[in-house]
């Protein structure tokens, strides 16, 4: 309760962090960049997501918080430099502001024109929980972010509930592999098996497909072998602090 009260005028003094991580192409130049809170608590350091998300459920905090996100991510990622000319994409983790609850359109359109990012900026990331079995008045509310440009991510895929052939009912340009699988690439024959299986479905029906966790160099070339489109992980950067992050753009691959 505590911890739940700090969260709380946390959130409301606007104290939290965003860290980013790039994501980037088959050239290693970054595409786009997932944000990821971060609490820097003043007796206990920076604390972790793992260990307050749980507390923004039980206080149900878990949309004040995603929508403290979103409007911050896409306010930093606004002005983030160009890479070869390109804008890179910001990926928001979503868990309490979902498709379906009622204010979830109004809440990504107020961030999108407070920011004035481009749409195509914007991906959404969630977990096959949040994207299965949606009414199709939801699904009808997505598709109208989905013409303006947002993208959707189906977050840790493969860890959940639904098999490769529902893939195809997820509404979600973009699959993200999860890192368990990943992991093995390079050892593990069958997680190399789940991983190509997935790039494959993914190719099939016309997603993109990012490996996340890539660690080692032997990963990115077997994955960059079977044609994944995009890469995440210490590898390439680990999340850093946005003014940081910055500096990442900058440099570039
Ligand atoms: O950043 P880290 O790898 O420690 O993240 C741990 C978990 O917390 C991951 O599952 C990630 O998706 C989740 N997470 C990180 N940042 C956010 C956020 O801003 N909002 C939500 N809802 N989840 C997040
Ligand atoms: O659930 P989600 O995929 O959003 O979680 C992202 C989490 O993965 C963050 O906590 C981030 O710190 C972590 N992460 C990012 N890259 C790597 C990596 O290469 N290896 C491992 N083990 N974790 C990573
Ligand atoms: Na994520
Ligand atoms: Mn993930």
């Amino acid at each position: 309760v505590h911890l739940e009260g700090q969260l709380r005028e946390a959130l409301s003094r606007d104290e939290l962090i965003l860290h980013y991580q790039p994501v980037v192409g088959p050239d290693g130049a970054v595409q786009t960049a997932e944000a990821l809170v971060r609490w820097p608590h003043p007796e206990r350091g920076l604390l972790a997501p793992d260990v307050f998300l749980p507390v923004a459920e039980q206080g149900d905090l878990l949309r004040d918080l995603d929508r403290w996100v979103l409007r911050t991510a896409l306010r930093e990622a606004s002005t983030w430099p160009t890479v070869d000319g390109r804008q890179v994409a910001v990926a928001v983790n979503l868990a309490g502001l979902v498709p379906g609850v009622p204010d979830f359109v109004d809440s990504v359109t107020n961030a999108v024109e407070e920011s004035g990012i481009d749409w195509n900026q914007v991906i959404l990331e969630l977990v096959e929980t949040s994207l299965v079995d949606l009414p199709s008045r939801t699904r009808q509310t997505m598709g109208e972010l989905v013409e303006r440009g947002v993208r959707f991510a189906v977050d840790d895929f493969g860890t959940g509930y639904s098999s490769l052939a529902r893939l195809k009912d997820l509404p979600a340009q973009i699959i993200k592999v999860d890192r368990r699988f990943v992991a093995g690439v390079g050892n593990d024959p069958s997680d190399f098996a789940v991983a190509r299986a997935v790039v494959d479905m993914a190719r099939a029906m016309d997603r993109s497909c990012v490996a996340e966790g890539v660690e080692t160099a032997t990963q990115f070339h077997v994955l960059r072998g079977v044609g994944v489109d995009a890469y995440q992980g210490w590898l390439f950067s680990r999340p850093v602090p946005a003014k940081e992050f910055r500096s990442v753009l900058a440099l570039g691959p």
